[in-house]
C-alpha cells in the first residue's frame, strides 16, 4: 500500500466528519477510522464520495497509507477513548510520528498524556478545536498545545483548515490557529473559552429574562433588539444565534423558544474552568455563577414548588422601554468586559503555576473567528494586548477602562431594579459585585485575617509594617503563643 495520505482521522462522528471534509477542500489527503468500521464504509459511500479521502478498516492499514511522519488525529469522545488509541496507536506507529488528541480533553490528561507519548518517542498534541458542527467544516478556532517539535509538521494543515479573520488594525488576513504552548496549553485555553462561552450565553438569558418578565416584550421584539445590538459594541455568533433564535417560530405560529423546557444541561467543561479557577485561587465569579445557573434551573420540581411557596410580586419595570434597553445593553457589555478580564487572569495564574508562554493577544485572535465566542469584542482585546503585551489585567487598558466607566451608571440601574422586581440577575451583580471589590482599596479583609487569628491563630499582616510580616495576637488572654502555619490562596 502506498504511503500517500497526509493524516489520519479517528471518530466519524459529527466533528470528526466535517474536518476530514474541510481537510479534503483544502488540499489535503485524509485517511478516515472509527472504532466501529461500519461508519467508515458509510462515510465514504455518502458524505466523503466523490472527494480523495481514504478508509481503513484497522488501524495497520490506516497506518500503512499515512505519509512521515505520521500523523493521527483523535476526534472521539473525551475520557478513556483517548487512553485505549493512545495505547493501540504506540503499537502500530514509530518515532517521531504524532498523536493529536482534537477532542475535549481535559488539561491534565493531556499533560500526562504529552510526557507519556513523548517517553515512548513521538511526538504528541492536545488541541481544542471549537465551532462546532459548522465551525470543523467550514473553520474552525483551533488551540494546539503539547510536544513543540510536532507544531511545524502539523501547522500547514490547521492553519489550513482554521476559521480566518482579518485584523482590524493592521488589514492582514491571519489563521484563527497559533501554537498555543507546551504541555496542556492548547486544552487549557480551549476550557477557557468554553468556561467563558457560559458566561456570554448566560449574560444573554439575563438580558432576555429582564426584557421579557420586566419590560413585559414579546419575542419578536426581542428579536428586534438582538437584531440592532448585533450592530454594535455587542456583535457576536451567540447575539447572532439569539436574534435568529426569538424568531423562530412553532408549528403553530408562536415563538419556540416560549416552548423550550428551562432546564439547562452542561457537559462538564464549563465546571472544570471554575474547579481550575478554585485550584489557582482566581475569581473568575461571572463563569462560576454561569455554571450554578445551570444548576438552578436544572432544579426544575423544586423552583416550582418555590414560585408556590414564595409567590414572586409583579417583576413589571416602569420607565421608558427604550431607555431600559439601552441600559441593559451596557449592562450586558460591561458584565462581558469583566468576564473576559477573570478568563485572562485565569490563563496568566495558569501560565504561571505550568510554566506556558501564553500569547494573549494570539489567544483572542484565534477567538476572534470560528469559535462559540467570536465576536467584534475580541478584535479590543487583542488590540489591548498589542499595545501592551505583559498587561496585567484588561481592566488597566484605557479602552476597556473608558467602556467600563461608560456602562457603570446603566449597570447599577439594571442590577438594582432587578434585584428590586426579583428578576434572578447572578451574572450581572456577581460581574458588578467583582468589580466594586476589585477597585475597593480597602476591604474589610482586615476584620475577616483578625477573625482568622482569633479562632486560629493563623496570624496577619499589619498595614504599618513590611509585607510578609506575620503577626498573632492573644485576642482572649486566655491562648497560647504558638501560631499557626502561614498561607495564603
Ligand atoms: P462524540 O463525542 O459523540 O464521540 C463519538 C466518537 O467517539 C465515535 O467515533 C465513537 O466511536 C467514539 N468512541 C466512543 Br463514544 N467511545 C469510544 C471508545 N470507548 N473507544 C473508542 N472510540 C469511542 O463525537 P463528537 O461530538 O464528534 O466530538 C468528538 C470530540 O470533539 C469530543 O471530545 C467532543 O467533546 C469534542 N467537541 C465536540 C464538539 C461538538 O459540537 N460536538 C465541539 C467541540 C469539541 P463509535 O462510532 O464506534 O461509537
Amino acid at each position: 500500500m502506498e504511503p500517500r495520505a497526509d493524516i489520519a482521522v479517528i471518530g466519524l462522528a459529527v466533528m470528526g466528519q466535517n474536518l476530514i471534509l474541510n481537510m479534503n477542500d483544502h488540499g489535503f489527503t485524509v485517511v478516515a477510522y472509527n472504532r466501529t468500521t461500519s461508519k467508515v464504509d458509510d462515510f465514504l459511500a455518502n458524505e466523503a464520495r466523490g472527494t480523495r479521502i481514504l478508509g481503513a478498516h484497522s488501524l495497520a492499514e490506516m497506518v500503512a497509507l499515512l505519509k512521515k511522519p505520521r500523523r493521527v488525529m483523535l476526534m472521539v469522545k473525551a475520557g478513556a477513548a483517548v487512553d485505549e488509541f493512545i495505547e493501540q496507536l504506540l503499537g502500530v506507529l514509530e518515532p517521531g510520528d504524532i498523536i493529536i488528541d482534537g477532542g475535549n480533553s481535559l488539561f491534565e490528561d493531556t499533560i500526562r498524556r504529552t510526557k507519556y507519548v513523548e517517553s515512548k518517542g513521538l511526538l504528541y498534541i492536545g488541541t481544542g478545536v471549537s465551532g462546532g458542527e459548522e465551525g470543523a467544516r467550514h473553520g474552525p478556532s483551533i488551540m494546539p498545545g503539547g510536544s513543540p517539535a510536532a507544531w511545524p509538521h502539523v501547522k500547514p494543515i490547521f492553519q489550513a483548515i482554521a476559521a480566518k479573520v482579518t485584523d482590524p488594525h493592521t488589514g492582514a488576513v491571519e489563521p484563527c490557529c497559533d501554537w498555543v504552548g507546551e504541555g496542556g496549553a492548547g486544552h487549557y485555553v480551549k476550557m477557557t473559552h468554553n468556561g467563558i462561552e457560559y458566561g456570554d450565553m448566560q449574560l444573554i438569558c439575563e438580558a432576555y429574562h429582564i426584557m421579557k418578565d420586566g419590560l413585559g416584550m414579546t419575542a419578536d421584539e426581542m428579536h428586534a433588539v438582538f437584531k440592532e445590538w448585533n450592530t454594535g459594541e455587542l456583535e457576536s455568533y451567540l447575539i447572532e444565534i439569539t436574534r435568529d433564535i426569538l424568531a423562530k417560530k412553532d408549528d403553530d405560529g408562536t415563538p419556540l423558544v416560549d416552548k423550550i423546557l428551562d432546564t439547562a444541561g452542561q457537559k462538564g467543561t464549563g465546571k472544570w474552568t471554575v474547579i481550575s479557577s478554585q485550584e489557582m485561587g482566581i475569581p473568575i465569579t461571572l463563569i462560576a455563577e454561569a455554571v450554578y445557573s445551570r444548576c438552578v434551573s436544572a432544579m426544575k420540581e423544586q423552583r416550582v414548588l418555590a414560585a408556590k411557596a414564595y409567590k414572586p410580586g409583579n417583576p413589571r419595570i416602569a420607565g421608558d422601554r427604550a431607555q431600559w434597553v439601552e441600559d441593559i445593553r451596557k449592562a450586558l457589555y460591561a458584565s462581558k468586559i469583566i468576564s473576559y478580564a477573570q478568563g485572562y487572569m485565569l490563563m496568566r495564574a495558569a501560565a504561571k503555576a505550568h510554566g506556558w508562554n501564553l500569547n494573549y493577544g494570539g489567544i483572542a485572535l484565534m477567538w476572534r473567528g470560528g469559535c462559540i465566542i467570536r465576536s467584534r469584542f475580541l478584535g479590543d482585546i487583542k488590540a489591548a494586548f498589542d499595545k501592551k503585551p505583559n498587561l496585567e489585567n484588561l481592566l488597566f487598558d484605557p479602552f476597556f477602562k473608558k467602556a467600563i466607566k461608560g456602562c457603570a451608571r446603566s449597570w447599577r440601574k439594571v442590577v438594582s431594579s432587578a434585584v428590586k422586581k426579583g428578576i434572578p440577575v447572578p451574572a450581572f451583580s456577581t460581574a458588578l459585585a467583582f468589580f466594586d471589590g476589585f477597585r475597593c482599596e480597602r476591604l474589610p479583609a482586615n476584620l475577616l485575617q483578625a477573625q482568622r487569628d482569633y479562632f486560629g491563630a493563623h496570624t496577619y499582616e499589619r498595614v504599618d509594617r513590611p509585607r510578609g510580616e506575620f503577626f498573632h495576637t492573644n485576642w482572649t488572654g486566655t491562648g497560647g503563643r504558638v501560631a499557626s502555619s502561614t498561607y495564603t490562596v
